[in-house]
């Protein structure tokens, strides 16, 4: 029921959240959040979490369930580990992994942060069962994160969106390549606004866009900065699907946003982050699984028909600057 004077609410949160906390880990670890999801190929949920650890480094580790709400079987270990004697890059961590089934290559892609000296940079990983990795290493050179593949070639060429910040602004891209390592062809595809809009300044994909009918759905997240901090929300907005960068509608309200104790207390709070979704079987409910305040996993649920039907009704085609 949607009250007169109330907001559509497009993501509802699970009783049972948060799902995961570190104290569902079988090892040590100081906070558990922005997980990957996919759903394998018998159904079985995985979210691949960001897990830190008391030196403030993160790897990511892999939860698997028959339902995506409990009963997680967590492996005992790190499931991908920093490497930083070979790969530089991760000298600091791996964070925030979005998961793409690339049909092509029969593997899974994550894409995730890697942070060194220089920053945080974009890295890709290949793997078939969550069990090995093939590391591509570096392919968006620091300061650049939250970065996701589409599923399968656009023009003959792998798409990847990704959030490169400059001096001036923190906008998302998307660039191409023909082999997953030689990257061009860089569009904007999503600007931040200016001044007192809750998307201002910083914007940032969130889990990997969602085939529609319609167009590429993007769950990106908009970060305000005020005088207690940032604020982590989130918006919608649709892109063509044979031109990805082309935006077709854009929503101008937030639409979920840090309200649950979870969202809004521990390491850094007023954080909502989803790096993955999971559709189930009907094809249109949608779970969103995201970290609180990055100290927790936590799962919304939403329905992809509801998502275009709010942005027919809310959605603009932006102008550029
Ligand atoms: C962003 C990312 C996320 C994190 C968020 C809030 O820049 O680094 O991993 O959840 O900040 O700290």
């Amino acid at each position: 029921m949607i009250g007169e004077h109330s907001y559509e609410v497009l993501f509802r949160r699970h009783a049972a959240n948060p799902i995961l906390t570190a104290a569902h880990w079988p090892y040590p670890v100081h906070t558990v959040f922005n997980p990957g999801a996919t759903r394998l190929r018998d159904g079985t949920t995985l979210l691949l979490c960001r897990v830190e650890d008391r030196r403030g480094h993160s790897h990511l580790c892999a939860a698997r369930s028959r339902n995506g709400v409990d009963g997680w079987r967590i492996d005992p270990h790190p499931t991908l580990r920093p490497e930083p004697e070979i790969h530089h890059e991760e000298l600091w961590g791996i964070e925030d992994p979005r998961i793409t089934w690339v049909a092509e290559l029969e593997k899974y892609v994550v894409a995730y942060t890697a942070f060194s000296r220089s920053g945080p940079g974009v890295a890709l990983a290949l793997t078939g069962d969550f069990l090995s990795f093939e590391r591509c290493g570096l392919v968006m050179q620091p300061d650049d994160k939250d970065a996701a593949l589409l599923p399968r070639r656009i023009d003959g060429n792998y798409a990847l969106i990704h959030r490169p910040v400059t001096d001036h602004a923190a906008h998302i891209w998307i660039s191409f390549s023909p082999d997953l390592r030689n990257w061009g062809n860089h569009k904007p595809m999503l600007f931040a606004r200016k001044g007192a809009w809750w998307d201002a300044n910083k914007v940032g994909l969130s889990p990997p866009l969602i085939e529609t009918p319609r167009g590429w759905l993007m769950i990106y997240h908009g970060v305000r900065h005020t005088a207690a901090g940032s604020l982590y929300r989130l918006g919608l907005a649709l892109f063509k699907l044979d031109e990805p960068d082309v935006c077709i509608l854009r929503g101008d309200e937030w639409v979920f946003g840090p309200e649950a104790s979870y969202e809004r207390e521990g390491d850094v709070g007023y954080v909502a982050f989803p790096c993955g979704t999971t559709l189930a079987d009907d094809g249109d409910t949608l779970n969103l699984y995201y970290g609180g305040a990055d100290s927790c996993v936590a799962l919304a649920t939403g329905s992809v028909r509801a998502c275009l039907r709010w942005l027919d009704a809310h959605g603009k085609t932006p102008q550029h600057p």
